[in-house]
Formats: structure tokens, sequence, C-alpha cells
């Protein structure tokens, strides 16, 4: 092929127990189709969880900060599994499609110009089957049309997704190094990218149909490994990219698309803080944005210092959350020794001074680990409310390749191996006793939650 391509870029459905649009966007697809489209080819996106689909009638609801709720279908989970994921265990819990509807997703594959390659994400592993679905339709549409998987499903299950996802293709890791190597393998078009790995164009976010918030990444990477999380599998090295363009990338969807709201997506926004973010948050309220910002992943606890608190009062953080993940400070701590009580308080009593309400933080405390006791969990949603904050439940899903993995397999109440929708959070998978899952509910009652389940 001579001419550039025709790229269809598709952000799936979600199947799950409950899901809202918590600052939910596929920032990696949408760089990817920002580099094609810089390099001259045809992008088109379809968000199968567009909140402002044209046929959206009266449903559309948002918040101030941007975020809402998705269209839910109820759905039977019997039927979105592949039978390889049979016999289910006896799941209760009503599963849904989170999204538009199907015949609106298959009326406008059938109405576009054909694609001559697709390009589909995956965000959360246990979202497979909005994966497989969303492949299938595609499929009905355009037989022919090469489908190629990426992202956190197509990484971190990369064997599953070869098998179940329906996709021709299934690459795991960052798209930017193959990029090139797909389009001219799928299409034979010699596409020749000339952007720097640490200096991506802006993600094309203004293909949304609307935008009422915009997720910004001012670095990748964590310097943590914490045996429950998978950051490190997924970014092994840390890339910081440059304070400026991470400003222009800010007053771009600021001034361009008047966003107010922006979610950093960092695993570690304020590490080398005097030199990342703290110059940032300068340049922003020298050019005094009216913005609010969110850093719905935590950010951790010893980076809080007082200067790093009146930056983020000035410039206009709205939620903060703390990665304290426990306050059973005396047990040995199996995930990482990041934070002590001192650390906490400090770092409490300077987002105080600075001037934010005890309402707007919270600190992250994990629950349903493997063999937890939760007499910790309810001590340390005490403690944390002893600092005078909120106590956020953050809910524990074993991910593949993590250092808990195989644990969390042996303790399991599923068989994990057979399909990731078992490693769901909402489903508690390694809390064995009825017991202590009633609990655990009573317990996220007496919490703030996040995520509405
Ligand atoms: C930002 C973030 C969030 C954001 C939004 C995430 C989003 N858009 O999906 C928020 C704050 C909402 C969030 C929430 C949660 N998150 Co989170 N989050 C992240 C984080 C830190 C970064 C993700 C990201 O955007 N990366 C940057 C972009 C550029 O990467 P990307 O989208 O993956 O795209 C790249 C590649 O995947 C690839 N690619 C992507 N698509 C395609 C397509 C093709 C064709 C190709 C070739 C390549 C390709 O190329 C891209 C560019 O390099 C990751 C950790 C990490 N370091 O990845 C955790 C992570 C994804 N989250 C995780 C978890 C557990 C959660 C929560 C469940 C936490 C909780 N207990 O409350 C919630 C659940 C959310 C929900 N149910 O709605 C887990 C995933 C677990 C899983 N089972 O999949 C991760 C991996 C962290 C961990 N603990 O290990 N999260």
């Amino acid at each position: 092929m001579t001419d550039p391509p025709h790229v269809l870029c598709v952000n799936p459905w979600i199947h799950d127990f409950a899901a809202f649009d918590f600052w939910l966007k596929p920032l990696g697809l949408l760089t990817l189709a920002g580099m094609l489209r810089q390099a001259g080819i045809r992008v088109s996106y379809m968000d199968c969880l567009d909140r402002f689909h044209p046929k959206e009638t009266g449903f559309v609801k948002t918040g101030w900060d941007g975020r809402g709720p998705f269209r839910k279908t109820p759905v039977l989970l019997s039927d979105m599994l592949p039978p390889a994921a049979s016999p289910l265990p006896g799941i209760k819990k009503p599963f849904s499609r989170y999204g538009i509807l199907p015949d609106w997703f298959r009326n406008d594959l059938a109405s576009m110009d054909p694609p001559d390659l697709i390009l589909v994400t995956s965000l959360m592993t246990y979202w497979a089957s909005g994966v497989t679905e969303t492949i299938a339709v595609i499929r009905s549409v355009f037989p022919d049309v090469p489908v190629i998987l990426g992202g956190k499903y197509a990484t971190l299950c990369h064997d599953h997704a070869t098998v179940f996802s329906g996709a021709d293709h299934v690459v795991p890791g960052p798209g930017e190094p193959v990029l090139e190597e797909i389009v001219a393998r799928f299409t034979g078009f010699p596409l020749c990218l000339d952007t720097p790995p640490e200096d991506p164009p802006f993600p094309a976010l203004d293909l949304c149909s609307k935008l009422t918030y915009a997720p910004v990444l001012t670095a990748r990477g964590c310097p943590f490994s914490c045996d429950y999380c998978a950051s490190s599998f997924l970014e092994p090295r840390r890339v910081r990219r440059s304070v400026d363009r991470v400003f222009e990338e800010i007053c771009h969807w600021h001034h361009g698309y008047r966003i107010q709201n922006v979610a950093f997506y960092d695993d570690a926004l304020l590490v080398n803080g005097p030199t990342h973010a703290y110059p940032l948050m300068e340049k922003i309220i020298e050019a005094d944005l009216d913005l609010f910002f969110h850093t719905p992943n935590a950010l951790h606890v010893r980076e809080i210092t007082v200067e790093a608190a009146e930056l983020m009062f000035r410039v206009g953080f709205k939620t903060i959350r703390l990665g304290l993940e426990t306050a059973v400070f005396s047990k040995n701590r199996r995930h990482d020794i990041k934070v002590q009580a001192d650390d906490f308080f400090k770092a409490v009593a300077a987002l105080k001074k600075a001037g934010f309400d005890p309402g707007q933080i919270g600190a992250y405390l994990l629950c349903g680990l493997p063999d937890q006791d939760l007499d910790d969990v309810a001590d340390s949603m005490a403690f944390v409310r002893s600092a005078g904050i909120l106590p956020v439940l953050a809910f524990y899903s074993p991910i593949p390749h993590t250092l808990m993995w195989e644990t969390a397999v042996a303790r399991a109440r599923f068989d994990l191996d057979r399909h990731p929708v078992f490693t769901n959070n909402s489903l508690f998978p390694c809390v064995r006793s009825d017991a202590d899952r009633q609990r655990i509910s009573r317990l996220k009652n007496q919490g703030v939650s996040d995520i509405v389940y």
C-alpha cells in the first residue's frame, strides 16, 4: 500500500459488577492515535464507553469534576465468558455491560469508511470479556480487517488474550516502539515516526465526542515495587516528561477545549518533586490558570512536605488520596516499607496547614489481601479517622506478574487462572469466608468509596 492507511482505534466495553467514569480514559491508545495522526495517517476513534454518544438521550450526568456514570446494560456473566471458564462458581452479583448499546456501535462501524487496520486497547485485566465482545462486533462488520489488541489485559494476560480475545495479534507492553512495525506488517505502509520516546505528541483526546476532564501523565513508571502492584512489570523504567511539555499540554486542553479538571495518571506524581512536580505547579500558579487537579492514584505519604502541600493547595488540587495501605505498622509489612505513622501524621498536618479541608483528604487502605486479618483493616480505618481524614478502602484485585500473584492464586476462593473476571476486586477473590465478606461490606459502608460498586 502506498497511500496512508485509515486506522480505527477502539476503546472497548467494560464488563463488571459496577463501573463509573472515574476519570477513565484510554490514554495509551489515544497517545498512539496522536502519533499516527502526526505521521499523516488518517485516524478514527470509537469509544464504547462514550457517555455523550449522539444516540444517548437524557442520560448524561456529569459532576462538577467531569466524572459521571456510564450507561449500564445487565448481561449474564455466563453468556459473556468462554466455555473454558466453566463451570462458573456461584457468583450472585448482577453483572453488566457498561457503555453504549451494541446496536449503536455496530451502526457506527457500518456507516464509517472501512478502516485498513483496527487497534483495540484494554484497561483492567478483569474487563477481558468486554474486549472479546467488542472484537466480536468489529469482526461482524469488518471480517477482513486486521484487529490488533494492546493495553493492560494484552500485557498482563498475554496468553489468555491470544486465545480468547478474538484479535489477530496481541501486543504486550508499550505500543510506541512497535507501532511502525504493526502498521507495516498489517497494511504494507512504510510508516515513519520521528517522535522521541520521552516526548510523544499530545494524546488525541480531541477525538472524544465531548471532553469533561483531561488525564495527564507527568512521568511513567514507579520507583517502588509493591508486591500487589504490576506497575514495575508494566513500566520497568521511570521516564519523566519535560515540565515545559506537560505545562504546554495542560494549557492546550484548558485554553483550546475549556477543560478545568485535570486528573494525573502518574504512579508517583510527587517523587523527585523539587525537580519535577514542584516547578510544574509553580508554572501553573504563575500563569494563573483556573484549574482543578485530582490525584486518583495515591500520592506517596513521604513526599507530602510542607512545600508540596502548599503548592498543591495553591495550584488547585481538589481531591487528595494518600497511599497508606495499612496502619498496622507493628507487623512485618509485606507490601512495602514506604510509610510509618509519623510520616502519615506529618503529611496530614502539612495538608491541613496548607488549607485543605479534611473532607478533601483520603487515605487508601488495602482490603481483601490473602490472609488479611480484617481487624487490621478496621484498626487502620480508625487510625486514619484519628488523623481527621477519610479512610478509602481499595479492594484487592490479584494481578498476574506481581509478587503476590502466586499467593493469591493459592489462597483464592476461585480458580483465578480460568478467567480474569475471577480476579475482579468486587468479588473479594481472596476472602474465603462468608462472614469476612459480609464484614468487608460493613466496613465499606463506614468508609468512603471513590469507585461506586
Ligand atoms: C492511571 C491509572 C488508573 C486511573 C485510570 C486508568 C485507565 N485509564 O485505565 C484510575 C485512577 C481511574 C485507576 C483506577 C483503578 N486502577 Co489503575 N492504574 C493506572 C496506572 C497508574 C496507569 C495507567 C495508564 O494510563 N498508563 C499510561 C498509558 C499511557 O498506558 P496504557 O493505557 O497502558 O497504554 C500503553 C500500552 O498499554 C500500550 N497500548 C495500549 N493500548 C494499545 C493498543 C494497541 C493496539 C497497542 C499495540 C498497544 C496499546 O501502548 C500504550 C502506550 O505505551 C496503572 C499502573 C501503570 N503503571 O500502568 C494502574 C492500573 C492499571 N490500575 C490498576 C488498578 C487495580 C486500579 C483499581 C482497581 C484500583 C482500586 N483498587 O481501586 C481502580 C479501578 C478502576 C475502575 N474499576 O474503574 C491496576 C490494574 C489491575 C488489573 N487487574 O488490570 C494497575 C496496573 C496498577 C496495579 N495495581 O498494578 N487507575
